[in-house]
C-alpha cells in the first residue's frame, strides 16, 4: 500500500526529488538541514552577544556618557554582561557537548 500526503499538505516540501514519495533519506536530509540551520542561528546569536558586549564597552569608555550616568547604569551593565556572557558560554558549552556526543 502506497502512503500519500493529503492535497496541499505542508509536508510536500519534504519530497525533495519530486517523485511523490517522502523517503527516509529525504526525511534525514531535512533533519540535517534543520540541525544546520539551528547551529547557524546559535552561532549568529553568540556573535551578536559578543558584538553587543564590545559595543557597550566602547560606548562606556568613550566620553559620551558622564560619570554620573555611568554610575546609574552600573547595575544594568553588570546584568547585561552576565547575560551576554551566559549566552556565549551556553553556546560553547552546547557545542562541546554535541561534539562529545558524536565520538
Ligand atoms: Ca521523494
Amino acid at each position: 500500500m502506497v502512503k500519500k500526503l493529503e492535497p496541499k499538505s505542508e509536508f510536500e516540501v519534504l519530497d525533495i526529488d519530486g517523485d511523490g514519495v517522502v523517503s527516509d533519506q529525504e526525511l534525514r536530509a531535512v533533519e540535517a538541514l534543520d540541525a544546520h540551520d539551528k547551529q547557524y542561528h546559535q552561532t549568529r546569536l553568540s556573535y551578536c552577544a559578543m558584538i553587543a558586549m564590545l559595543t557597550l564597552t566602547m560606548i562606556a569608555v568613550l566620553p559620551v556618557l558622564s560619570m554620573e550616568k555611568l554610575k546609574i547604569l552600573d547595575g544594568l551593565f553588570s546584568i547585561f554582561f552576565i547575560t551576554m556572557g551566559g549566552i556565549i558560554a551556553a553556546y560553547f558549552g552546547a557545542q562541546a557537548f554535541v561534539q562529545r556526543g558524536k565520538k
